[in-house]
């Protein structure tokens, strides 16, 4: 028998082998002295490992963390000449093949014709039961995800620290999301594949991402053993569908959470709301929701409107409401400690606040000074925290957002109006968890700290379904765990307004895209630190294209409305937006998309292209869907960049200039333009802008074809608010272009599927690059020049636009250009 020998002054020992054993699961156990591990199999191919000491494992965390339970797959096994062991599964959902060593473990993960996925091995744990294992890394191998993160898209050279955290405006360490998946991806010509890893601990965890040894990723838990699943791809798209079919992925939002976002630390009284959403409306910019930040609170009680400031909080969001505006709240987790404080007297009698080892009350200084945290960790803690809400729901309030939930706090108090001071994270690490009744199931704060603003939002979400439960809950978070995306949406805190944190943010939101949360956005404009005019052109342009996208602010620094910058740059910011919500049923389709696999609404180039070596290189473009690649300008003073153009012909926005990729060019980018460009066969659908959800777009919509032999997109439609879709309440369409002989193009309209009605309207179809066409045929019709009623066509500038009555009924529409 071998064993792992120790290195000097390691605080981890190695594992003496003992035996194997197969579990009428279809699992193998292995025993080690002192220690035990598991291998089992998921149905999607999945291969999951779980390590402690002891003789035991603990309980599947599932039901703490509400997710579905783990299922393993009847894995067939075979015991080889050499003492080896192979474990494979194959089905539909997928299929993998591992091959183990028992002494010292390892395992060989590999796809069903033996093609290498990922060696792990090298299992040690130290004392306390954290555990330590590595992956090989190979030369070609990038690797990304890890949530959200500073720095560039790639971390292979980096330590990460994964430990829900307030960087308190330090761009460095740890953040406030811990999402401990990565996505190892390898391209060059012959081998391009994928595949993901979680590493699902609720506690700090480290990665060694190539860092001391270039070929070596080490995993490190801080506590309770190791629980990781691999899950195979080839595709980083299959990665992603597996992982987020384990952990969850993001409800379709409320179409007006897809608008623009006003806030700022604070509007703090009705006047200024009011104030700021009449401007909005007469400068015609759109946006959907004014944020309310922490001053609208009495005394920073959570689940109180301040007497003075807000006397009237219910006749402030109807009449927002009624001009298209929604309200969202500034929710912290910190309560007040306040003996006259009904929250903190209910909570404490009913033992839902964290308590430490001598069974007090946990204090955290935060905004309303002395504050006690409620475990969230807790299912009647999270009932009782939901119920809360009325206050803030029954005066109209539409969405709530949470903050300081990693938790933070600080020793000094900081207020409006005065210096800022430095935070300092207050030490928690010896708060307990766990009903006072059961001292037996406390858990240490540090074990389960990733959670809090996990749990957190789950409580939240659930208050939104329980005061309407026919509507989508809108939720925004700071912190969050892998899976956060069921619950809120995630922004990436606090941004400084710097050329750096412009640029940061792409590298940023797609890392937390291919982690799971497809629904995020930085604050455009940055939050601390003034923005200079060409700063918030820029931020703003690419903001729109966020998937989440609010302007926010802090106190200390100038107004950041899109008009505080002179007109110039306020009819940049309104052009950014009108785009949005002129794109937003290609956007929201992309939402739909996502519920629907998981798949990210921001990609990295690689996610469309993964042979392409040098697409894995960019992170300063970005995919939005799999048809529209956004080259945002994100240094000071150009007026130009370079673009890298993958395979394939793509087209540039605005005048359908067209190239042939691969391909590096050279394009113009005046202040007032973002370079942007379409694959061909991209079939975009769009509508007329609006300045929030509630209007109705002219047209209602255009579809924007870019021709190609091949193209297809898929339309969803539907009440954008309720779950009516659930129910078969969408109207679906399937939309293909197929060009037969040169100059003959077809486009063919699906019939609508769901029960989604179309009223009829006058819908667009709109062919870019396209001759002077000879005869235009809708349903076999010969088209001509405008007449009350029918479909018409029009041609001029290269383009051809084709308008027709729109029922939902399929259509098919061929152009001939005799070419
Ligand atoms: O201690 O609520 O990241 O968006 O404006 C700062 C005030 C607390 C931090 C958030 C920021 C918010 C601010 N909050």
């Amino acid at each position: 028998m071998t064993t792992t020998q120790p290195v000097p002054g390691d605080r981890y020992r190695p594992l003496a082998f003992r035996g194997w054993q197969p579990t009428s699961a279809g699992e193998i156990d292995f025993a080690f002295d002192g220690a035990i591990a598991r291998i089992a199999l998921g149905p999607d191919g999945s291969v999951r490992l779980r390590a402690a000491l002891g003789d035991e494992l603990p309980p599947d965390p599932h039901e703490a963390l509400g997710r579905a339970a783990w299922r393993s797959a009847a894995g067939e096994l075979r015991e080889n000449d050499d003492a080896t062991l192979t474990l494979w599964h194959e089905g539909p959902l997928g299929s993998v093949r591992v091959d183990i060593r028992p002494d010292p473990l390892t395992l060989g993960i590999g796809d069903r014709h033996g093609e290498p996925i990922a060696m792990l091995g090298g299992l040690h744990f130290d004392a306390r039961g954290g555990a330590r294992i590595k992956q090989m890394l190979g030369p070609g191998e990038r690797v990304f995800g890890f949530g959200e993160q500073h720095g560039g898209l790639d971390k292979r050279g980096q330590r990460l620290l994964l430990r829900t955290r307030d960087p308190a405006l330090t761009p460095r360490g740890a953040m406030y999301v811990a999402i401990p998946f990565y996505l190892v991806h390898r391209s060059d010509e012959a081998t391009a594949s994928s595949h993901g890893v979680l590493l699902d601990s609720f506690g700090a965890a480290r990665f060694d991402v190539g860092a001391t040894r270039p070929d070596r990723l080490v995993l490190e838990t801080d506590g309770d053993g190791l629980d990781l699943i691999v899950f195979p791809g080839p595709t980083p798209a299959d990665v992603i569908a597996r992982f987020t079919g384990r952990v969850g992925r993001t409800p379709r939002p409320p179409l007006w959470a897809l608008g623009h976002h006003q806030s700022r630390w604070s509007y703090a009284n009705e006047t200024q709301v009011r104030r700021v959403a009449e401007e909005l409306r007469e400068r015609g910019i759109p946006t959907d929701a004014i944020h309310l930040d922490i001053d609208y609170m009495d005394g920073y009680r959570v689940f109180t409107w301040h007497p003075k400031r807000f006397p009237a909080p219910a006749q402030l969001a109807e009449e927002m409401r009624r001009q298209g505006f929604r309200l969202v709240a500034i929710v912290d987790p910190g309560v007040k400690k306040d003996p006259d404080y009904e929250v903190y007297r209910e909570g404490l009698t009913r033992d839902h606040f964290c308590t430490d080892r001598n069974d007090r009350v946990t204090t955290l200084r935060v905004w309303p000074g002395d504050s006690v945290l409620p475990d969230f960790n807790r299912a009647e803690v999270r009932a009782w925290w939901s119920e809360q809400h009325r206050a803030l729901l029954d005066a109209g309030v539409s969405g709530i957002w949470n903050d300081m939930n990693e938790p933070a706090g600080w020793k000094s108090d900081l207020r409006l109006g005065r210096v800022m001071l430095p935070y300092r994270q207050q030490d928690l690490s010896a708060m307990q968890q766990a009903p006072p009744a059961a001292p037996e199931l406390r858990v240490a704060h540090e074990r389960v700290r990733n959670l809090y603003g996990y749990q957190e939002c789950r409580a939240t979400r659930a208050a939104l379904e329980n005061a309407h439960p026919d509507e989508r809950p809108f939720v925004l978070s700071r912190s969050g765990y892998a899976g956060i995306q069921r619950f809120a949406a995630i922004w990436t805190g606090d941004n400084l307004a710097r050329w750096p944190h412009l640029r940061e943010s792409i590298p940023m939101l797609l890392n937390l895209s291919l982690s799971g949360v497809a629904f995020c956005g930085a604050d455009i404009g940055g939050f601390a630190l003034s923005c200079t005019p060409e700063l918030y052109a820029r931020w703003i342009q690419l903001g729109a294209f966020y998937p989440f996208a609010r302007t926010h602010s802090m106190w200390a620094k100038k107004r950041q409305e899109p008009w505080r910058f002179g007109p110039e740059i306020e009819a940049i910011a309104k052009a950014a937006l009108e785009f949005r919500m002129a794109l937003m049923p290609h956007l929201y389709g992309l939402f739909c998309e996502s519920e629907r696999s998981g798949a990210p609404v921001w990609r990295p180039l690689f996610y469309e292209f993964p042979g392409d070596a040098e697409a894995a290189k960019i992170e300063d473009q970005f995919m939005l869907g799999s048809e529209l690649m956004v080259a945002p300008v994100v240094t000071r003073g150009a007026r130009e960049r370079r673009v890298y153009l993958p395979e394939g012909r793509w087209f540039a926005w605005g005048d359908d200039a067209q190239y042939l990729g691969p391909r590096w060019i050279r394009v113009a980018a005046p202040l007032d333009s973002i370079p942007l460009f379409a694959r061909a066969g991209a079939i975009v659908p769009m509508r007329g802008a609006v300045r929030h959800a509630g209007e109705i777009p002219d047209p209602p919509l255009r579809l924007e074809i870019f021709p190609e032999a091949e193209g297809f997109a898929r339309l969803v439609e539907d009440d954008g608010l309720s779950l009516a879709y659930q129910r078969g309440g969408e109207a679906t369409r399937d939309v293909r272009l197929r060009a037969h002989a040169a100059g003959r193009l077809r486009l063919e309209i699906g019939r609508r599927e769901g029960d989604f009605p179309i009223e009829p309207r006058r819908s667009q179809l709109r062919f870019h690059a396209c001759p002077r066409p000879q005869r235009v045929l809708f349903d076999g019709e010969e088209l001509g020049a405008p007449a009350q009623g029918a479909a018409h066509c029009t041609w001029s500038g290269g383009h051809l636009i084709v308008a027709f009555e729109d029922r939902g009924d399929g259509a098919v529409v061929e152009i001939e250009s005799g070419a």
